[in-house]
């Protein structure tokens, strides 16, 4: 990212289809990528860096919990890593928009799916900084999409603003100006996801958000085997038709177990690189503290040796020193004989 630590960074999150990305267009004036309603379209953090009543903006368009290409332990990866190097490079949040279409007729799934992944990622200390926002009211009745707002405050929404988030309605740009104005100023936030990963070294696994998508690999695992079992024992009993159909499912079944399983070793990997890196950077400790212990001891060799040379030369002299005595001496005795 080449946005400076001036900027204000707001982080966008919700379903896909939301309509996140068509948001920040808007806002921006940037040409974001919008999606159609059955695919997908944000696959990677997209940054978006604008101006917003003169302050430097910097948006992040996520992907969804339920994208149509990659699976949520990808989507969590992608996105955990993110969060985690903006930290590192000393970039704080100061808004989370979760955005919910309010044309939507049930919460589906994957709304409550988005819901808690959001809410794992951030953290309850992070509240204070988010915007609940409902989109596309125009789209509906406005009485039934007062209820629907209803609905959200008193069901699916009652926890996080009773702790703390804010509820706000976009209609058109102009609530979106007056939204990010009232967010921009707030004082900064560090996302649960990034103090647990950049802070406590946890990784991807160990991390709350990681947690949540571990249990329901784990959950769907099991409910794909049991579906598998189910299918095999009444195998037997069914017409050749039934049986190419149930062999179709069959398949279908192993494929999504195996793309759990790859899933599962995504979040291995992520564990055992991380503790690669911990282990290399306590062998890069441990090779500078021989490298020191190396320059102590030739330091302390060439003391030794000039202190050696240093006697040798006192030695010689006190050799010398004593030979003239000597000598000395003999002259002296010598001159006071007679020699006959
Ligand atoms: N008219 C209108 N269409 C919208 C609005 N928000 C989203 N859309 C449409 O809904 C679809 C999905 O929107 P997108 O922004 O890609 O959803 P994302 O997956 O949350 O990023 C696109 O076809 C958008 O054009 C809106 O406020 N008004
Ligand atoms: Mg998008």
């Amino acid at each position: 990212m080449t946005a400076d630590n001036t900027m204000k960074v707001i982080l966008v999150m919700g379903i896909t289809g939301a309509g996140k990305s068509y948001l920040i267009r808007e806002i921006s004036g940037c040409d974001v990528k919008v999606g159609n309603n059955l695919e997908s379209c944000t696959q990677q953090i997209d940054v978006i860096q604008c101006q917003i009543a003169s302050q430097g903006v910097v948006i992040l368009d996520t992907p969804g919990f339920d994208d149509t290409h990659r699976s949520d332990t990808e989507v969590l990866q992608d996105v955990a890593t993110f969060l985690e190097k903006l930290y590192k490079q000393d970039f704080r949040i100061s808004g989370i928009i979760y955005l919910h279409n309010i044309a939507e007729t049930r919460m589906r799934g994957s709304s409550t799916k988005n819901l808690r992944m959001f809410s794992k990622l951030c953290g309850e200390k992070s509240y204070h900084n988010v915007v609940m926002l409902t989109g596309r009211w125009g789209t509906i009745d406005q009485s039934l999409a007062e209820e629907r707002e209803k609905q959200l405050k008193d069901n699916f929404w009652k926890m996080y603003l009773t702790a703390g988030c804010q509820i706000d309605r976009y209609r058109d740009r102009s609530d979106l100006v007056r939204i990010f104005e009232k967010i921009l100023p707030q004082s900064q936030v560090v996302l649960d996801i990034q103090r647990e990963m950049a802070v406590e070294g946890k990784s991807l696994g160990e991390t709350a958000a990681g947690g949540e998508v571990s249990q329901e690999i784990a959950e769907l695992t099991k409910k794909f085997k049991d579906e598998l079992a189910e299918l095999s024992a009444a195998y037997k009993h069914e017409s050749d038709q039934m049986k190419a159909q149930m062999d179709k499912d069959r398949l279908e079944f192993l494929h999504k177990l195996e793309k759990l399983e790859a899933d599962k070793i995504i979040l291995m990997d992520e564990h055992r690189r991380r503790e690669e890196a911990a282990r290399a950077g306590m062998t890069e400790k441990f090779n500078e503290i021989e490298r020191d212990r190396e320059r102590q001891r030739i330091q302390y060799q060439q003391d030794i040796e000039r202190a050696k040379d240093e006697s040798d030369k006192l030695n010689a002299l006190i050799q010398h020193h004593k030979q003239e005595m000597e000598a000395m001496k003999k002259q002296r005795s010598g001159g006071g004989c007679l020699i006959l």
